[in-house]
C-alpha cells in the first residue's frame, strides 16, 4: 500500500481524575493523533508520550518534532508490503519510540481496513474479551485510597495496581491487603528504589503481591537480577524493557519473571509481538501495560493484548476512568465480568469521533505525498 497522506494532531484532553505516581502528578493527558491515508484507507495511531519526560524521555513536544521533522519523511510516499516494514524504514532514527509507535499504529489500522480485518485477528490475537484491571495512582490518605480501589472492584475490575514510593510502600500494601484479602493485586514503583532497599522490598513478599513493577533504574537489568534472587515476589519489568534485545537479556540474567507490553514504549505493535513471542517461548507471562490512552491507543492495546501470552489482567480500563469523553465511538466500557470486548469490525473497530477530536486539537500539520 502507499502511504500517501499524514496527519498530525497535538490533543489535550483533561483527566476526570489526577494520576499520581512516584515521579509526578498528571492532571490531564496530551497525546499526539496520527492518521494515515493509503489506498483509499484511513488508519488511526497515538503517540502517548505526555507532558514531561518523567515515565520516558518523550514528550508530546519530541514526538512532534521527530515525526515532522524525520519519521514522516522516510514514510511518506513509499510503497510498503505491510506494517512491519515499517521499523526497518525508521531505523535511521534512534530509539524515539512513541513517536515511531503512533505512525506505526496508524499504519496498522489502514492495513486491517485494507483486508477488512479486525486489527486483533491480524495481529494474531484470538480472543474476544481480554481480562481488565486498573492502576491507582498515589492518593492523599490511605483511607482515600482503600475507597477508591473499593469503588473500582464494585465495578468488576480483575486485578487493582498501586504506586508506591518511598513513604508509600509497605504500610500502604499492609493496609490495603487488609482491607481486600483475596484482591489480585500489585504494586508498581516506576523506579522509585535501590539496591540499597532490597530489605523493604522483601517485606512486600509478606502481602501476595501477583508483582513488584520496575522496583529499580528504569533502564537497569542487572540490579534487579540481583533483586529478584532477594525477593520471593515476581518482579515485572516496564521502563527497562525498550527493545525485545532487552527482553532478551532480561530472561537471560533472571531480572523479571513477568513483563509489562507497551508498544509506544518499545516502538509499535511489531516489537510488541516481537517480545509477546519471545517471552511465551521462555514461559515468562504477560501484560498490555497503559499510557493514559485516549480511545485510539486504548483500541491498539485492546487488539495487542488479545493475543495469547496475555495471560494477566492489563492497564486497560474504561474510557470514563480516564476521560469524560473520549475520542472513539463507542467509549470502551468494562462488561459486568470484567473484560473489556475486542471490537470486531475491520481495524481497530471504533470510530473516531471527529468532532470531539478537532474540538481538543491544540495544532494540526498534514504532509501529502
Ligand atoms: O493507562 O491506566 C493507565 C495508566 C497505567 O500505571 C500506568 N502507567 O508505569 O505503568 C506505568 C504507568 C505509566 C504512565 S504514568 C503517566
Ligand atoms: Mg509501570
Amino acid at each position: 500500500m502507499k502511504i500517501e497522506r499524514i496527519e498530525l494532531r497535538h490533543v489535550r484532553l483533561p483527566l476526570v481524575h489526577p494520576f499520581e505516581t512516584s515521579f509526578g502528578r498528571e492532571v490531564e493527558q496530551q497525546v499526539v493523533v496520527v492518521r494515515v491515508d493509503a489506498d483509499g484507507c484511513t488508519g488511526y495511531g497515538e503517540s502517548a508520550a505526555g507532558i514531561g519526560p518523567w515515565y520516558s524521555y518523550e514528550t508530546v513536544e519530541t514526538c512532534w518534532h521527530v515525526q515532522s521533522e524525520y519519521l514522516v519523511r522516510l514514510l511518506l510516499g513509499q510503497e510498503i508490503a505491510a506494517p512491519t516494514d515499517l521499523p526497518g524504514l525508521f531505523a535511521p532514527v534512534r530509539g524515539h519510540n512513541m513517536a515511531k509507535t503512533g505512525l506505526e499504529e496508524a499504519v496498522w489500522d489502514a492495513f486491517a481496513r485494507a483486508a477488512d480485518r479486525p486489527l486483533a485477528r491480524v495481529l494474531g490475537g484470538s480472543s474476544d474479551r481480554i481480562a481488565s484491571g486498573v492502576s491507582i495512582g498515589i492518593q492523599e490518605t490511605i483511607d482515600g485510597l482503600l475507597d477508591r480501589i473499593g469503588g473500582f472492584v464494585d465495578e468488576g475490575y480483575r486485578r487493582v495496581k498501586i504506586k508506591i514510593k518511598p513513604g508509600w510502600d509497605v504500610r500502604v500494601v499492609e493496609a490495603v491487603r487488609e482491607r481486600f484479602p483475596e484482591l489480585p493485586l500489585m504494586a508498581d514503583a516506576n523506579s522509585a528504589y535501590s539496591l540499597d532497599d532490597a530489605e523493604l522490598l522483601q517485606r512486600l513478599d509478606a502481602f501476595d503481591l501477583m508483582m513488584v513493577e520496575q522496583p529499580l533504574g528504569h533502564d537497569d537489568l542487572l540490579d534487579h537480577a540481583k533483586l529478584q534472587a532477594q525477593i520471593e515476589t515476581p518482579i515485572c519489568l516496564d521502563e527497562s524493557i525498550v527493545t525485545p534485545d532487552h527482553a532478551a537479556a532480561a530472561i537471560e540474567l533472571g531480572s523479571c519473571r513477568i513483563i509489562n507490553i507497551k508498544a509506544g514504549r518499545v516502538g509499535g505493535l511489531g516489537a510488541a509481538i516481537a517480545i509477546h513471542d519471545l517471552c511465551q517461548e521462555h514461559g515468562l507471562p504477560v501484560w498490555c501495560g497503559g499510557l493514559l490512552e485516549t480511545g485510539i491507543g486504548r483500541a491498539h492495546n485492546v487488539a495487542l493484548a488479545s493475543l495469547p501470552n496475555f495471560r494477566l489482567p492489563g492497564d486497560i480500563s474504561a474510557s470514563a476512568r480516564y476521560y469524560e469523553r473520549d475520542l472513539v465511538d463507542p467509549p470502551f466500557e468494562l462488561n459486568p465480568d470484567g473484560t473489556m470486548t475486542v471490537p470486531g469490525g475491520p481495524g481497530i473497530g471504533v470510530t473516531v469521533d471527529e468532532d470531539r477530536l478537532a474540538e481538543l486539537t491544540i495544532r494540526s500539520k498534514v504532509f501529502e505525498a
